[in-house]
């Protein structure tokens, strides 16, 4: 236990703002924001600014381990060219202050805010997008493999796919549905080169952040329905990089070159999994060219979001890889939490941590991540939903901490 890292989790668009600061150029989500209730990230948390006072509140919760994520419009304006130094600079230092006071960073080099001038030609349907990738890889190592404990290429792509450009619900907005597949297979590639580079740059430990949903049928004739849901959220990032194949009902659909499943499937340090809830799935109805549909689970108790709170479900899904997966490396959990609302007294997000952390233990895993530090934006809830440990006030941007803060550090310090 004495290795295990306690962690918290935030990403760069849901809590830096500043847009405009620091030579970064604009991302897809400064284009696809405003969403609810017409909000838009360009202040978000501050965190750009207030960085300083969200390291403190980490040393106070005694957490030993911190994922961020770097916007790559802050190192490559247009994602592509030469360093942007203000930009790197900001993330040194960062670094360099969670080292201080022992906190190790864990970097995710992609949390879904690609350049908007790489989306214009084509973002993620283009296979060049992965050379551009890696080149940003390169830059970002350069100054930070000495001192990044984790590496991140990649958070979700499962959503990059399927929200960005299959449903659209999530930038660029492209409802594409199956016309959206070619974009796992460039972010399984990005992935891959990026871990090429971070060896090449003696990279501490390289890993990824996929997220993961059981997929329960509503019956027994519909376990063909959740195996095919399954195909899509679960194994079609996760086969490719920890097996070299990609699951039989989308293998022909794959834009695959010679030599790309070597490249995308490279031994890693570890594997992260991020996890919410399961799903339940049915059959189609007529008229669905979907081969599931999504079915309420309505025996659980639900989060402020309606997901619902099942634990048991997160130690089945890593079981659920281990077996699919024997050579699967050490877990990491890389976000696991709860929006609730406002209340600083949050008793419901504490038993919600409580079952989710004794989950994760019992799968036997070697870190936990609460998704969030901060309350912040929440990408097409904008800030109706609160994750956060710690309250945000958005008009004064005080920082609170809520009853769970002094839970998680309780936990994490044995008191
Ligand atoms: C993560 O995505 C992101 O990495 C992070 O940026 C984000 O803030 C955080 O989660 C919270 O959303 O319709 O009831 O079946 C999470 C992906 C996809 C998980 C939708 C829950 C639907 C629940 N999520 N999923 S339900």
């Amino acid at each position: 236990m004495r290795d295990f890292l306690w962690g918290v989790s935030t990403s760069a668009f849901q809590i830096e703002g500043a847009f405009g600061a620091g030579g970064r150029g604009p991302s897809v989500w400064d284009e696809f924001a405003p969403v609810h209730d017409n909000d838009n990230a360009s202040v978000a948390c501050d965190h750009y600014h207030r960085w300083r006072e969200d390291v403190a509140l980490m040393t106070q919760l005694g957490v030993n381990a911190y994922r961020f994520s770097i916007a790559w419009p802050r190192i490559q304006p247009t994602g592509k060219g030469p360093v942007n130094a203000e930009g790197l600079d900001f993330y040194d230092r960062l670094v360099d202050a969670l080292v201080d006071v022992g906190i190790a960073p864990v970097v995710t080099l992609y949390h879904w805010d690609t350049p908007l001038e790489l989306e214009a030609q084509g973002g993620w349907l283009t296979r060049d997008i992965a050379d551009r990738f890696a080149d940003y890889t390169a830059l970002v190592a350069d100054r930070l493999a000495d001192r990044v404990k984790l590496w991140i290429p990649i958070n979700e792509p499962a959503m990059v796919t399927l929200q960005g450009y299959a449903i659209g619900e999530h930038a660029p907005g492209k409802t594409l549905l199956f016309d959206a597949l070619p974009t796992a297979h460039h972010l399984n590639l990005a992935h891959g080169r990026a871990v090429e580079v971070l060896r090449a740059y003696n990279a501490q430990a390289v890993g990824t952040a996929n997220n993961h949903t059981p997929a329960w049928p509503a019956t027994p004739n519909d376990v063909a329905a959740a195996e095919a849901y399954s195909q899509i959220h679960n194994w079609l990032y996760a086969d490719p990089m920890l097996s070299g194949r990609y699951p039989d009902a989308v293998a022909d659909l794959m834009p695959v070159v010679d030599g790309d499943l070597q490249v995308i499937h490279q031994p890693l340090d570890f594997y992260g999994v991020n996890y919410y809830n399961p799903t339940r799935l049915k059959s189609p109805s007529e008229g669905n060219p979907l081969p599931f549909e999504l079915v309420e689970i309505d025996e659980y108790p639900r989060t402020g979001f309606g997901w619902p709170i099942v634990p048991s479900g997160l130690t089945e899904m890593i079981n659920a890889l281990r077996e699919r997966h024997p050579n699967l490396p050490p877990v990491h959990v890389t976000e696991s939490g709860c929006s609730f609302p406002h209340q600083i007294e949050d008793a419901d997000r504490i038993a919600y941590l409580d079952g989710h952390l004794r989950a994760a233990q019992e799968a036997d895993v070697a870190g936990y991540f609460v998704w969030s530090l901060l309350d912040n934006f929440e990408w097409e809830a904008g800030y109706s939903q609160r994750f956060g440990l710690v309250h945000v006030d958005y008009e004064t941007q005080a920082r609170t901490p809520r009853d769970s803060f002094h839970w998680y550090r309780k936990v994490i310090s044995g008191e």
